[in-house]
């Protein structure tokens, strides 16, 4: 590989780091030496227990099986937004930033308390009770934290829906979780277009009879369709309701939230996260990450619709008492200098993005950024796909003016909280690697037969032990969380990626190596959009493998075979675009079909997603063994057929 261009730990960091490099060995031998005593004493000092836990730990990783502090009770809502109320009410808690530059909105800790109680007593009023499940599909608007934080508050379990998904995604998670409550605005706005999204709640619902209540934020104020049994204004009735409601006193282990996400078969699974040892890991990574200083701005780029915005817009920065900016818009309206703007009007000091929008930013060019100051920032980020050398670079250089480290976080959905991470202060940084575990992680690297791999090499990354964030389940199928995470290595839990480990211990993600792609850092199954592809009248079957793709990371492209008499034509391309859209959502429109006479087949019937995956990298003098191939002339059809295209 190329040389490494390793980035010591700044001078300004080192003397005044939270956690410096003695202290990152100390407590990381404590953690993984000792995990009940590290985790006790973190879980009493990040958080307010109602009542004390006396149980630590209770894990059995052969059965994917961990309780964490579970005698211990405590509410989320009380931990995020109540304590604060005596030192900190009048401080922000959420900076809400508009899609247009001319809104914004400073909510303060004391107003969210009452917002956040407003809304659970509105919930109550419509019935929901503890353990219930409500469906949140939202804009970037405050409202949409509210409405986590007020399911929180009375210990009903919310299941956020990014808004980019389509009606049939919708109804499929609404019903697979039987949520009877839903919680919407009349329109999305990004980058100046509208996202209809209570039109699109009135198409879920058509086939959702169980869902009593929709409660509809008026945010763009157009005219929408009204079931006035159903549909309540959020507007109209938050005045009336009373301005406190009682925590629900939560046992730690009772379910927080379900987020759906993409696994490599079949429907999208709804990972399951408790209450205690979520939040304690949300927000110690948080503060040790980002290295975050009491009275700082912190902003997280992503949607709350994703398990970033959960952890890093809402639980992570809120229960440590910080000020979180949230961003309607996207990074290139009205213009490609729109992010660091918001960093100077905002005087943002933290600042934590993806790497394809590092990329896109790139490629706009040097002066959007040199325009603006970014003297505030201090600590830069990045999360949810691997971030290539050059962008880096860019990122450090470009946008930090060499000042600021980077911390390129590897984590999951199904992990709730940075995993693999530099500590700023702790650790020289690699250009392009994750770099040390957190406190407590211990990943390891397995081949093949699944063996542990020690010392340098290059293998599946697992996780040898539970750590307090750990999945609970997949909503509703535990058979399905043990499949999937718990059985291809008994005694680890599966990531799904690969991953190198240097000679120096240190980490780098090479991606997933299952059949889930990372599309802009979004996690889509190629099953789902196989699956959308076959539902078009004239598609026999369809394969679909990602491959490279200059800013998205990786770009979708399927191979689609017609059935007999039927003709390829770009109506038809199009039909296909659309109707992935139509089932999944616009993140899922295949970026390049191909038509394919016949897909290659082992003599089993199992598609050789090996080769597919090389064709569409236009690796074709490196096809690899083809011999297994029940017909090995569908490769050359499909060769002959990418050159015509
Ligand atoms: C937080 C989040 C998880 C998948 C994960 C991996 C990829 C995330 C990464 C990274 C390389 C990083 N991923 N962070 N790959 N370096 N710093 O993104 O969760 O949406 O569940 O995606 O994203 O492949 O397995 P999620």
């Amino acid at each position: 590989m190329s040389e490494v261009h390793t980035r010591p730990v700044p001078t300004n960091f080192a003397a005044n780091a939270l956690i410096s490099a003695e202290d990152y060995e100390r407590m990381y031998r404590q953690s993984v030496d000792n995990p009940e005593a590290f985790w006790a004493q973190q879980a009493k000092d990040f958080l307010q227990w109602d009542r004390p836990f006396a149980q630590v730990l209770e894990e059995d990783m052969y059965k994917g099986h961990a309780a964490w502090f579970a005698d211990g009770r405590l509410n989320v809502t009380v931990n995020c937004i109540d304590r604060h109320l005596t030192t900190r009410g009048e401080q922000t808690a959420i900076l809400w930033e508009g899609d247009d530059p001319a809104n914004s909105q400073a909510i303060s800790y004391r107003i969210l308390h009452e917002k956040v109680c407003r809304l659970a007593n509105l919930m109550k009023s419509r019935g929901v009770k503890k353990g219930d499940r409500i469906c949140l599909y939202m804009p970037m608007i405050p409202e949409a934290a509210y409405a986590m934080l007020a399911c929180a508050r009375i210990g009903a379990v919310h299941s956020v829906v990014f808004g980019g998904f389509s009606p049939t995604s919708l109804k499929d998670r609404i019903l697979d979780s039987d949520c009877r409550l839903v919680i919407t605005a009349d329109e999305a706005v990004r980058g100046g277009k509208r996202v209809p999204l209570k039109a699109n709640v009135d198409k879920a619902l058509a086939e959702c009879p169980n869902v009593h209540t929709a409660i509809v934020v008026k945010h763009t104020g157009t005219a929408v369709d009204w079931d006035s049994k159903r549909d309540i204004w959020y507007g109209d009735l938050i005045p009336q309701m009373e301005p406190d409601c009682p925590p629900e006193a939560m046992g730690a282990e009772d379910p927080l939230f379900i987020l759906y996400t993409s696994g490599s078969t079949g429907k999208p699974k709804g990972v399951l996260h408790t209450t205690a040892g979520y939040l304690l890991m949300a927000t110690m990574t948080f503060k040790y990450t980002f290295d975050y200083r009491e009275g700082e701005v912190f902003w997280c780029t992503a949607d709350v619709g994703w398990i970033t915005g959960h952890s890093y817009i809402v639980y992570g920065p809120l229960c440590a008492g910080a000020t979180s900016l949230m961003f309607e818009g996207v990074p290139t309206y009205p213009d490609a200098s729109r992010f660091w703007q918001v960093v100077d009007k905002h005087q943002v000091n933290i600042f934590y993005t993806a790497p394809t929008a590092i990329r896109a930013l790139m490629g706009a060019g040097d002066d959007f950024v040199k325009s603006t100051k970014r003297n505030s920032l201090r600590l830069l980020g990045t999360v949810g796909e691997p971030i290539n050398p050059e962008a880096w670079e860019w990122y450090f250089s470009v946008v930090g003016d060499e000042r600021c480290p980077i911390v390129d976080t590897w984590w999951q959905t199904e992990t709730g909280a940075h995993m693999i991470t530099p500590l700023p202060g702790a650790m020289p940084l690699k250009p392009g690697s994750a770099t040390r575990p957190f406190f407590g992680v211990q990943p390891a690297l397995l081949d093949s037969e699944g063996q542990e791999i020690i010392g340098e090499g290059e293998g599946s990354l697992v996780i040898k032990n539970s750590w307090p964030s750990m999945i609970r389940g997949v909503y509703g199928n535990r058979q399905r969380m043990l499949d999937t995470y718990f059985s291809s290595f008994p005694g680890y839990y599966f990531t799904g990626d690969g991953a190198r480990r240097d000679g120096e211990g240190d980490y780098w993600i090479t991606g997933r190596i299952d059949d889930v792609l990372n599309v802009s850092g979004h996690r889509l199954g190629t099953a789902e959009i196989e699956s959308a592809l076959v539902l078009h009248g004239d598609t026999a079957e369809a394969a679909v493998v990602g491959y490279p793709h200059d800013i998205k990371g990786q770009g979708i492209y399927a191979f689609v075979m017609l059935k007999s008499g039927c003709q390829p034509s770009d109506t038809l391309k199009c039909e296909l675009i659309d109707l992935c859209s139509k089932e999944i959502g616009p993140i899922a429109k295949p970026d390049f079909i191909q038509w394919a006479p016949a897909l290659p087949k082992t003599r089993s019937g199992k598609i050789m997603r090996r080769i597919l995956r090389k064709i569409a990298c236009n690796e074709l003098d490196n096809l690899g063994d083809i011999s297994t191939l029940a017909d090995p002339s569908a490769v050359d059809a499909l060769i002959d057929h990418r050159e015509n295209c």
